[in-house]
């Protein structure tokens, strides 16, 4: 759901005519707001699908179809730590959920979600965003360069956890395992972040852009490069990247996502 949703069903009709990007630039996030960490510990996280670069529109999530944590390669099933919440954006409340991982040993924690198809009216289609993001304990590199075998997701070529604002980011997109060539990627930044143990999100610390979503197309070999302009988080979305295409009898958009951390140099 966009902020189309406000408008009138004229209005809508006429403005997808005129814009068929506008129903965009919707995220799903697994937000913790410090990604690297030097004790062991229970990490609280927030699950929202949400606009976050124009601190937009918050769409209803379901219960995800599986939520997990991969260490050294090994699942941790987070399944019963999902706790529903009302996320309330500066639009709308919807339905998000809390949640906590277990940090026990160094390394690596990549956090996966397969959220429930969400069906999003102004377009009559469905939309499941496959969606990585990314802790890390003492510094040490375990997991996140690997694959996760999703059946779409974004392989990142610099560690995620650790991104220099200024430098470049490099993903590589896959489906069924296979380099997706051409995807449209829509990258967005986390201009609100959302306030852990207040669900809802902090000041806004940017503004969207003018010319609305920024847009890579991955290569023959389904790599896409970014220069991270500015620290904090950023989202990437192959859209439509995934097999499946169907759902419920109406079209899927099955998506991967990645976050990155971006740090300045100081
Ligand atoms: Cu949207």
């Amino acid at each position: 759901m966009t902020f189309l949703s406000k408008l009138s069903a004229a209005a809508v009709g006429a403005a997808l005519a005129l814009s068929p990007i506008a129903a965009s630039a919707h995220f799903q996030l697994v937000y913790t707001p410090e990604v690297n960490l030097t004790k062991p510990g229970d990490v609280p996280l927030m699950l929202v699908f949400w606009h976050p670069f124009e601190n937009g529109f918050v769409m209803d999530m379901g219960e995800p179809l599986a939520f997990y944590a991969v260490n050294r390669g090994k699942k941790i099933d987070l399944m019963d730590r999902l706790e529903p919440i009302a996320f309330a954006g500066i639009e709308n409340d919807a339905a998000a959920y809390t949640a906590s991982v277990p940090v026990r040993r160094s390394g690596d924690y990549v956090l996966v979600i397969e959220p429930a198809p969400y069906y999003e009216e102004s377009e009559d289609i469905y939309i499941q965003q496959l969606t990585k993001s990314y802790l890390n304990l003492n510094q040490l590199p375990t997991d996140w360069m690997e694959p996760q075998g999703l059946k779409t997701e974004i392989v990142p070529l610099n560690r995620p956890t650790n991104i220099l604002a200024g430098s470049t980011f490099t993903g590589r997109v896959m489906s069924n395992g296979e380099p997706v060539a051409g995807a449209e990627i829509e990258v967005e930044y986390m201009a609100a972040e959302p306030r852990m143990g207040e669900n809802k999100p902090s000041e806004p610390v940017a503004s969207p852009m003018p010319g609305g979503a920024v847009v890579a197309i991955s290569d023959d070999e389904g790599y896409f490069t970014f220069g991270v302009p500015k620290a904090g988080f950023w989202g990437f979305a192959a859209l439509g990247s995934g097999p499946d295409t169907e759902f419920e009898g109406k079209e899927l958009s099955q998506d991967a996502v990645l976050w990155v951390r971006a740090y300045d140099v100081e």
